[in-house]
């Protein structure tokens, strides 16, 4: 924007500190810090004064317009943003798929798709396949285009799944570009036997079959294989949507071991129960399908929860991947064809400061961390993200916590017409959002432009997953010490 900007009076929030100050933007950056700054008439004024302001939201893990099961997710980088930034988000890290077989093809074809950005962005790749061409556009992009995350699928057997020789042979490749290995940890051998059983054996056939056939066994079994083949090939490594309690625990054994192990729950495995894929109405159960399923919310939901204070887990994501109910529809007799995905990217925040925040389980410090300054540092865009810093982007948010309102699909910005977070009252919404200085939300209003969302390009591996060492010394150093053996002795002896 033209003029500049100052928010006057807020609870300034950082994961490290919580004072009320007076920010001054100008030209899209946070230009000065301070408890009484003056306004020229040239600069517009945003009352804080009894609200929190925190460091704009970054989910890690979304899907926007992805093609998947037969259909492509509905939510686009348009409308995928204008939910976010109305909830505070304002930068997410996109999952970006191979195109005919190739990744640059992909990156490409999803930076189309993100012409329509209104907000910053960033990518991840979806590794699907192995060989030499993949190794070689994975270097390519890393140090070229700034994609220096990749996903490996150990489940959706016939379509995305890697064996454990490319699960290996990728982390090995991801160690030595510097980039971060991340899976989808479901044993997708299992699953489909599973889902055999359930379907033609049991006859079961609705959205409830989809649980059944994903059992939290399953996705600890994958999330023990994937940490213990990445110690061996002594790699970082990034477990998306941790789900349940067992797969937590087997991330919370190998951070205790030593092992940079990071763990990602989801908004909706925080709080949502598994009991809502027997819902009687088929268009509320299919809503709730995702992929590894929601599970018991007494059990893995608060485990989750205290896990994520605890600091096992790192920080939360959505998994953004949205299906209308024509599309899940596709999925009314037969729950193996119906399109996985949940939303969250405009809830993540609301409904975390309500159950988390309100409840007094973790400070407002605590929920900057998990919702922005630990994503900016794993993926290596910190400090330019995932802090109210002189210098930094201006991407923030201001939260009224005095405000009550309860999530609907009627009032959400999202394309979906379902929510599977539809009913909740939350206590504390996003009552302005700030993108690089411009105000992109203000009272019940997008303020939002096609375009105007920048890509941003993460950096190889973060010294902060080294301890604060570069990648170079940190690895020369692990491999010198030989941790793995001794610390896989420890735990299994
Ligand atoms: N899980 C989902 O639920 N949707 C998209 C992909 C995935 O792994
Ligand atoms: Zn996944
Ligand atoms: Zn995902
Ligand atoms: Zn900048």
């Amino acid at each position: 924007g033209g003029g500049k900007l100052l928010i006057k009076g807020g609870i300034v929030v950082n994961e490290d500190v919580e004072m009320i100050s007076d920010i001054l933007i100008d030209n899209g950056h946070i230009q000065l810090i301070a408890t009484e700054i003056a306004a020229d008439s040239e600069t517009r004024v945003v009352d804080a004064r009894g609200k929190y302001v925190m460091p704009g939201g970054i989910d890690p893990h979304t899907h926007l317009e992805m093609p998947f099961m037969g259909e492509v997710a509905c939510d686009t980088f348009a409308t995928g943003h204008q939910a976010a930034l109305a909830g505070g988000t304002t930068m997410h890290i996109d999952f970006a798929l191979p195109v005919d077989g190739s990744l640059v093809k992909g990156w490409e074809e999803w930076r189309k798709k993100a012409a329509k950005a209104n907000m910053d962005y960033g990518f991840h790749m979806a590794v699907t396949a192995w060989n030499d061409k993949v190794a070689e556009e994975m270097e390519y992009l890393a140090k070229n285009k700034g994609v220096n995350s990749y996903k490996f699928f150990m489940a959706y057997k016939g379509a995305l799944m890697v064996t454990d020789e490319q699960l290996v042979e990728g982390f090995r490749h991801c160690k030595k570009i510097g980039a971060l290995a991340q899976v989808h940890a479901e044993n997708g051998d299992a699953v489909a036997a599973g889902q055999k059983y359930i379907a033609e054996e049991l006859q079961i056939l609705g959205p409830e079959g989809h649980a059944l056939s994903r059992p939290a066994i399953l996705e600890v079994e994958a999330t023990e294989r994937a940490i213990n083949l990445a110690a061996w090939v002594n790699t970082p490594l990034y477990v998306v949507h941790v789900m349940s309690k067992g797969a937590m625990e087997a991330v919370a054994r190998a951070r205790q071991a030593g092992y940079r192990i990071i763990g990602e729950p989801t908004a909706a495995g925080l709080t949502l129960d598994e009991s809502k894929m027997w819902d009687p109405d088929f268009k509320t159960a299919a809503a709730h399908v995702m992929s590894p399923p929601i599970r018991k919310h007494d059990v893995d939901g608060i485990a989750l929860q205290n896990a994520l204070k605890n600091r096992v887990l790192s920080l939360v994501a959505t998994d953004h991947a949205v299906f209308n109910s024509t599309q899940k529809a596709k999925g009314k007799h037969d729950f193996r064809v119906l399109p996985n995905g949940v939303n969250g990217l405009e809830e993540r925040i609301p409904v975390l400061w309500t159950t988390m925040v309100n409840t007094g389980k973790i400070t407002p410090m605590d929920f900057v961390r998990i919702t922005s300054t630990e994503a900016a540092r794993i993926f290596n865009v910190y400090p330019q993200k995932g802090v109210i810093r002189e210098g930094s982007d201006a991407d923030l948010y201001v939260l009224d916590p005095t405000v009550e309102y309860t999530i609907s699909p009627q009032t959400h910005h999202s394309a979906l017409d379902t929510n599977v977070f539809e009913g909740i009252k939350c206590r504390g919404k996003v009552v302005t959002t700030i993108s690089r200085g411009d105000i992109v939300w203000d009272n019940n209003q997008l303020f939002t432009k096609d375009g105007r969302g920048q890509y941003i390009e993460t950096k190889p591996f973060s010294p902060y997953l080294f301890g604060g060492l570069e990648q170079e010394e940190a690895l020369k150093r692990a491999e010198m010490n030989a941790p793995v053996k001794r610390n896989l002795d420890k735990i299994y002896a």
